[in-house]
């Protein structure tokens, strides 16, 4: 089948490392992955994307899993003589992550879209499913909160996201046009699959990217979305925080709210069975399995499942 999945971060680089193992040729004529923006940064005069580049970093083996983020492995030569520089350094590159964001910076300075750069990037670690930013504008995620409105890593990193979120803008969205080959991926999946990311951080972005939604509404995919609330909980990150500060139900019903209209298919844990008749009621189809997404072999039963509902 042909396989397409909206994901932020890790929630969304862990499925789609189980699709790619679950598809031919780690997915490289089968699964597409669209990817959120929303969090991208300029850090010491480069672009740092990193959404994209979990996700890549997740398929190509490299990702540090412990983290989430970043590479395996890392030194950090470069950050403490950027500190002894003078420069801000809250917001920790690797030296070998600097050298994404170097090769990205350069290519799109020479005039090449955000997408062909991450072909190019995945291609180069040894990526076979395509890997593909929402949009090729800027677009970025502004989160206000009780102290104002600040940017994305701002909250994120910066403030270690302790702020209550108040709403979010995705500033750059309306004038942003889908990357190429994302509305295809979309209305031409067989299954269309929306990762166990952040509802709000990393799925509202892309689908706030004209036209992603209309897509998502009318493709004839079967449509799939996890859970990545599990048991009430986030099972990491501030979703339930944001979902509870939103004003939503902070449980998988709640996400499954989130997503009607949207989806056929709801995937909620096993911890969560209790809710499948609540869930249901909202004329959504429900998959209850084990969603936590330890190891491989765990990431790949769960991306059969889906492949299967
Ligand atoms: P981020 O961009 O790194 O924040 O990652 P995403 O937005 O893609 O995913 C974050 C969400 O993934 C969090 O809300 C987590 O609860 C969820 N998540 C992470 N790992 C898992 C997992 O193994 N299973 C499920 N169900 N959710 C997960
Ligand atoms: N997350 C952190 O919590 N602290 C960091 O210092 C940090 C650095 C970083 C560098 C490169 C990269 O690709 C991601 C990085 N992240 C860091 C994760 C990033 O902030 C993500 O946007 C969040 O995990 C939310 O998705
Ligand atoms: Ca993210």
């Amino acid at each position: 089948p042909r396989v397409t999945l909206l994901a932020g971060g890790v929630g969304g680089a862990r499925l789609a490392h189980g699709l790619a193992l679950a598809l031919p040729d780690g997915g490289a004529e089968h699964l597409r992955v669209v990817v959120n923006v929303g969090d991208d940064t300029e850090r010491h005069g480069l672009l740092v994307s990193p959404d994209l580049d979990t996700v890549m970093y997740t398929l190509a083996g490299l990702n540090d899993e412990a983290r989430g983020w970043g590479l395996q492995d890392e030194t950090y030569a470069m950050l403490d003589q950027l500190a002894r520089l003078g420069e801000d350094t809250w917001f920790t590159l690797g030296d070998r992550d600097l050298a994404t964001h170097v090769v990205r910076t350069a290519r799109l300075a020479a005039g090449e879209p955000l997408s062909v750069v991450t072909a190019h990037l995945a291609a180069a670690l040894g990526v076979r499913a395509g890997v593909v930013p929402v949009t090729d504008d800027r677009l970025r995620t502004l989160v206000d909160t009780p102290s104002g409105r600040v940017a994305f890593q701002e909250y994120f990193v910066r403030r270690r996201h302790a702020d209550a979120v108040l709403g979010l803008t995705f500033d750059g969205a309306e004038a942003a046009r889908p990357a190429p080959g994302v509305l295809d991926a979309v209305r031409a999946a067989d299954v269309l699959v929306v990762a166990p990311s952040n509802p709000f951080l990393s799925v509202d972005p892309v689908l706030a990217v004209p036209g992603v939604r209309d897509a998502v509404r009318t493709t004839s995919a079967r449509r799939v979305a996890v859970s990545p609330i599990v048991g009430g909980q986030a099972v990491k990150g501030p979703a339930a925080q944001i979902l509870e500060s939103l004003g939503h139900e902070v449980s998988a019903l709640g996400v499954a709210r989130l997503y009607t209209g949207l989806v056929d298919v709801m995937c909620i844990d096993e911890a969560d069975a209790h809710l499948a008749g609540p869930v249901g009621d909202l004329g959504l189809e429900v998959l209850v399995t084990d969603t936590i997404m330890g190891g491989p072999a765990g990431r790949e039963r769960l991306a059969r499942e889906l492949l299967g509902a």
